[in-house]
């Protein structure tokens, strides 16, 4: 049994997420973690909401609320639709916890200690018209790099350069549109990241099994000459973790706060102190996990996020790790996405467009959208949703395969034989070749699992379905019973134990559904099919069964056209 930590980015607090940043991150992040609790492993699973920063304070300034409640309100909204979506987090925490607060100031002190904090008096952009400085997404401009024009203060959407909010060209105030800026003084500290270069890039080097568009983003940025400028790690704001050194006060850094993009990854570690406090456990607990002088040696750590997240967690966080001088866990594997598209364009949140979290789920179950997402994952490149697309995917994979499979298989049973699982006949050598090909199959499932090749596994799981149809087709029960009813018996049996063992092949895709199976099969016993000839006679003649109703349903072809429409628009 190994011992797995997961973590997803943590979601900006400001308004519900869709289903592009779903999944980007958290949804991927489910199914590992999903996938390796069903092999027995121990995991822990850790998200949060991202609370700090321009992005917390603008939204709740749109929303006319104070911002801390803006972000306690939002929290519980988010973590309902995680639920919702059966994202299966030990712990969704918050980066404003009081956790977050203590170990931010920590590692900013450790920092300092190792000489690695520099105090720089800088130029920031100020707005005559808004009064206040404006950093990060405060500003909006044309990008340096790329010529997107409307880059934020701190980074590119298009081409994911972190940018300084006076690098944009033709630079306006995010807050009132305002172009009469001026460049003014002010006190930051700043990360001396590029005198942990050579360790960053020995480290990165020594990831030779990541994904290619991990190593190419974290190379990209450390060999671009200025893709390691050290970096201010504090702001010109209220809200957010002030800046202290360790417990004690900062001088000349009173009324600042540090930068978002400083606390909210050591939020993962914070998040997993909030669920060692949330279930009464001590610091043993959760240090378990992240200290390596205290039991993280054995963990092996897995981070999922989009492409634009990938140079804070291959740079900026290690950075912070590295340069403590302490013995905290860095992460093993990264795992990241290419942007999902919608039909024909962007998802955008300040748009609205595209699907939104609460509206899928306003229309059909998690199970059909976490079917589409993850089996068309943005892996090797972008991808993009269409309406056409998901609407063959349910019906096809989902209703035409999977659900055609259950609901043929347990009413032909029902009605022949009754509701307990047949006792008569034997496998015979159709039995033998389905169990040898699908053992096979199986196999080739748990390596795509284990490398994390979300679109593959669920070709493969897709495939293991197909199989099961096959066999159905070929053995026919409902001809041989007229002839032979013992060995149609053998059949209905061994198809109803296939029905429990996709349960729990397909539970990290469509949890609901395969909860649905293994009750409806009687059982409770998700133990993994490793031995598959054994797994197949688990539900033991004179069990009871039942058919269990409408596990999927199909999509109409008005649905789709209506439902085309309605997202197709600005969201209120
Ligand atoms: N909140 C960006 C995002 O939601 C940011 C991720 C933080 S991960 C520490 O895409
Ligand atoms: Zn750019």
């Amino acid at each position: 049994m190994a011992r797995i930590l997961i973590t997803s980015a943590i979601p900006y607090i400001n308004g519900i997420k869709h289903l592009g940043n779903l999944v980007g991150s958290q949804l991927p992040a489910d199914l590992f973690a999903r996938y390796m609790r069903a092999r027995g492993h121990e995991v822990m699973f850790i998200c949060a909401t991202d609370e700090h920063g321009t992005p917390a304070e603008l939204a709740a300034a749109k929303a006319g609320k104070p911002v801390e409640a803006y972000c306690a309100d939002m929290h519980a909204v988010q973590a309902e639709l995680a639920r919702g979506f059966r994202l299966s987090f030990d712990h969704f925490g918050r980066s404003s916890s009081q956790r977050n607060h203590r170990l931010t100031q920590h590692f900013a002190g450790k920092l300092d200690e190792a000489g690695l904090i520099a105090e720089v008096s800088e130029k920031q952009v100020f707005s005559i018209d808004d009064n206040r400085f404006l950093p990060d997404r405060y500003i909006t401009g044309t990008c340096p790099n790329c010529g997107y024009d409307a880059a934020r203060g701190d980074q590119c959407e298009n081409c994911t350069k972190q940018l300084d909010p006076t690098d944009l060209i033709n630079p306006r105030s995010s807050i009132s549109g305002s172009t009469n800026l001026e460049v003014r003084e002010t006190k930051h500290l700043f990360l001396r990241q590029r005198s942990l270069r050579d360790k960053l890039e020995a480290w990165i080097d020594s990831k030779t099994d990541w994904p290619i568009l991990t190593t190419s983003i974290a190379k990209k940025w450390l060999n671009d000459g200025d893709g390691l400028q050290d970096r201010g790690i504090t702001r010109d704001l209220h809200w957010g973790i002030p800046v202290r050194k360790g417990d004690q006060p900062w001088p000349g850094m009173e009324g600042k706060v540090f930068y978002v993009w400083f606390d909210a990854p050591i939020e993962y570690i914070a998040g997993t102190a909030e669920w060692a406090d949330a279930n009464g456990l001590p610091d043993a607990a959760w240090e378990r996990w992240w200290r390596t002088d205290k039991g993280a040696q054995d963990v092996t750590y897995y981070q999922f996020m989009g492409k634009d997240n990938v140079p804070f967690h291959t740079l900026s966080f290690p950075a912070t790790i590295l340069g403590s001088g302490e013995p905290w866990k860095l992460v093993d594997y990264l795992k990241s996405f290419n942007y999902l598209n919608y039909d024909g364009g962007q998802f955008s949140t300040s748009q609205g467009r595209g699907i939104f979290m609460d509206m899928a789920l306003s229309i059909l179950p998690a199970d059909y959208w976490r079917w589409w997402l993850l089996s068309h994952a943005p892996e090797s490149s972008d991808s993009e949703f269409t309406w056409e697309n998901f609407q063959s995917s349910v019906n096809k994979d989902l209703a035409d395969v999977l659900g055609n499979l259950v609901s043929r298989v347990t009413k032909f049973a029902t009605a022949k034989f009754g509701t307990t699982i047949p006792a008569g006949g034997s496998f015979g050598p159709q039995e033998t070749a389905l169990i040898a090909d699908l053992g096979a199959r199986i196999r080739d499932y748990e390596s795509c699992m284990e490398a994390m090749e979300v679109r593959k596994a669920a070709a493969e799981l897709r495939a293991i379905w197909v199989i099961g149809n096959e066999y159905l087709q070929s053995a026919a029960p409902w001809t041989v019973v007229k002839t032979d009813p013992d060995r149609a018996q053998a059949m209905v049996r061994l198809s109803l134990n296939l029905i429990r063992i996709y349960a729990i092949l397909s539970q990290p895709f469509i949890p609901d559904a395969a909860a649905s199976m293994m009750a409806a099969m009687g059982s409770d016993d998700w133990t993994w099919p490793s031995d598959l000839p054994e797994a197949m006679r688990i539900l033991q003649p004179g069990q009871t069964f039942s058919v269990p109703e409408n596990l999927f349903r199909k999509i109409t072809d008005e649905e789709r056209t209506d439902w085309q429409q309605r997202f197709s628009g600005i969201r209120a």
